[in-house]
């Protein structure tokens, strides 16, 4: 009985040291290794080894943008420069320069402006509406703007009309715009007073309405704090606050004007 054991436990003992030996070489020797390996276990191998690439892959995608560092996520593109792209092959980018009557301060965001173009042969009609113009350095009135104009209303006489968020709309007569040419409107001064009312805007006239409702805005400025919107609706010469200054410039541009059809 024990003889038979030991001899079991012999065969097994040199069994297992002969396993060892023979996994250590494998491992020593990657290439010959592989070349004893039935084709079918190799292709097995193969297929386990794509399949785990293309599924890690994605993974390691999602995990890096979700954290890894910012400069991994793309990032948004300035507006101007989108719109730049964007310009298509058959427009030009058009520069032109008008004057806001009565602003005296810096004003950083600038003011939007809406534009009418009509080509007097054609008839056809273009739109602009909230073009961002800013302030030109050292002179408060006047501010630059640009549109991506369509080419076929470029050299042609045209009928433009020029409308700011509290002003007047202006109607300049017979123009010629040329691409590379700065379009100056600065000669017809945009007179502020066509407030924006609560209930129905403005309707290009300066009339009672407007300046009964810049009045009840300056008696509310002294009981409390104006709404953004309030003060956006009647700050005729932009510096942020209604006050009699602004009245003033309603005053002056006067009662009962209308604006340039
Ligand atoms: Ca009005
Ligand atoms: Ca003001």
């Amino acid at each position: 009985m024990d003889i038979k054991e030991s001899k079991e436990q012999k065969s097994k003992k040199k069994l297992s040291t002969g396993m060892r030996e023979a996994v250590s070489w494998l491992a020593q020797n990657p290439q010959e290794a592989a070349l004893l390996l039935p084709s079918g276990v190799k292709k097995y191998l193969k297929t386990m080894g794509f399949l785990t690439l293309w599924l890690a892959a994605p993974l390691i995608i999602i995990m890096a943008m979700f954290t890894g560092p910012a400069s991994f996520i793309p990032s948004a593109k300035p507006e101007i420069y989108v719109q730049e792209k964007q310009l298509p092959a058959d427009n030009a980018k058009i520069e032109f320069i008008v004057k806001f009557q009565g602003v005296k301060d810096i004003i950083p965001e600038g003011a939007k402006v809406n534009i009418v173009i009509q080509d007097l042969n054609a008839g056809a009609y273009i739109r602009f509406e909230n073009i961002l113009t800013k302030q030109k350095p050292g002179s408060p009135e006047i501010f630059q703007g640009n549109i991506n104009l369509s080419k076929e209303f470029l050299n042609k006489t045209v009928n433009f009309w020029l409308k700011g968020p509290v002003h007047l709309q202006r109607k300049f007569e017979n123009l010629t715009i040329v691409e590379g040419q700065v379009l100056d409107l600065t000669d017809k001064p945009l007179l502020p007073g066509d407030v924006q009312l609560p209930q129905t805007g403005s309707d290009n006239e300066i009339s009672d309405l407007d300046r009964d409702y810049l009045w009840s805005l300056l008696q509310a400025a002294g009981q409390r704090r104006l709404t953004a919107e309030e003060i956006i609706s009647s700050d005729l010469d932009f510096d942020g606050k209604i006050t009699s200054r602004d009245m003033s410039l309603l005053i002056d541009s006067g009662l009962g004007t209308k604006g340039e059809e």
